[in-house]
């Protein structure tokens, strides 16, 4: 992970690999994973993003019973829609995903695109010790209150990144997903006007960034069309300048000598719609979700705190809990099997 000359990084991986396999599936192609359970603790796999039945979602106590050490647990469905998604678990998840647990899962269009290159970009970062182990210390409630884990090391595709090889006059298609617990990216692409094709998974109206800027949160997917019209032989940066005051470079982009594959490029096409149902909202049954919490909240010393925010002030002299809530409610660890629901709603009508 940390290149040459650093010592190896011990992580929790999908058949030992960060980022796990690449998942290329085909748009309303069934499939079957079989999901075998070698950590020593229990696990799930959710797939992010994926419209599937409820059962196939991963949530232990809630969709399934929890992947016991040592036992496997079969996944099936058929995705409905093509795009960028990604695979991660859902037990224990701040560690086990802290710790390298994430794949890619690429649904394919029924016609592919015209594009001269498909490239993925799994980005996230690690905080990694001076010996180069992952740090412990997950679920401080310090941390939790404020921006979460952010890491110290980051990566692309697994490795601290060097030079990414292009040729000018290539159209790209570039698909980024942040995998990081916290961090946050705003990528700029020095020299070039990327253009977002899709979101999350889903195809937009193609457009140029505010700002020429791309936003990543966690477990975020952005789809790019990038022309390359730099110079043969040149090298352009890639800044993440989310955070202010520590702009870095992520990594550049490194054009061969060849001539340019060509010099005129055609208007950007949108991606095909996927099959999504459109929700009548003229007669919506309307609810609200309140979002409370975090260190620097007014809440905090208003008294106005639900029930998992006390107990996470409690937690902050003694174990974990809370920090934040919905509704007045948090989920504590992974405590969905006993969270009484939001809302019931009734099926079918637009909410
Ligand atoms: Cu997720």
């Amino acid at each position: 992970m940390l290149g040459k000359g650093n010592p190896e990084t011990d992580v929790w991986t999908y058949g030992g690999v960060f980022p796990g396999p690449l998942l290329r599936l085909r748009q309303g192609e069934p499939v079957r994973i079989v999901v075998e359970n070698r950590l020593d603790e229990d696990t799930t796999v959710h797939w992010h993003g994926i419209r599937l039945p409820n059962a196939m979602d991963g949530v232990p106590g809630l969709t399934q019973p929890p992947i016991r050490p040592g036992e496997s647990f079969v996944y099936e469905f058929t995705p409905p829609d093509a795009g960028t998604f990604w695979y991660h678990p859902h037990a224990n998840s701040l560690e086990q995903l802290g710790r390298g647990l994430a794949g890619v899962l690429i649904v394919e269009e029924a016609k592919p695109v015209a594009v001269d290159r498909d490239l993925l970009w799994v980005l996230r970062d690690w905080r990694v010790t001076s010996e180069g182990q992952i740090a412990s210390g997950f679920g401080n409630m310090m941390e939790a209150g404020m921006s979460g884990r952010v890491g110290n090391t980051i990566t692309l595709n697994g490795t601290v990144p060097g030079d990414q090889p292009i040729r000018a006059g290539e159209r790209v298609r570039l698909r980024l997903v942040n995998v990081s617990l916290a961090r946050i990216m705003s990528l700029r692409f020095e020299g070039h006007a990327p253009v977002v094709i899709a979101i999350d998974g889903q195809p937009c109206e193609p457009h140029k960034p505010d700002g020429g800027r791309i936003l990543l949160g966690p477990a975020m997917r952005i789809d790019l069309l990038i022309d390359m019209k730099g110079e043969p032989g040149g090298r352009y940066r890639v800044i993440d300048d989310f955070y202010e005051g520590l702009e870095y470079e992520l990594t550049r982009l490194a054009y061969s000598d060849a001539v340019p594959v060509r010099t005129r490029f055609p208007e950007p096409t949108a991606l095909p719609m996927n099959p999504l149902p459109e929700p009548d909202l003229s007669a919506a049954e309307r609810h609200e979700l309140i979002l409370e919490g975090g260190m620097m909240s007014r809440m905090m010393g208003s008294g106005a705190m639900g029930r998992g925010m006390m107990e996470g002030m409690g937690g902050m002299m003694g174990v974990a809990r809370a920090m934040w809530s919905i509704n007045g409610t948090s989920m504590t660890g992974d405590g969905h099997a006993d969270m009484p629901p939001l809302f019931t709603l009734a099926r079918g009508r637009p909410i």
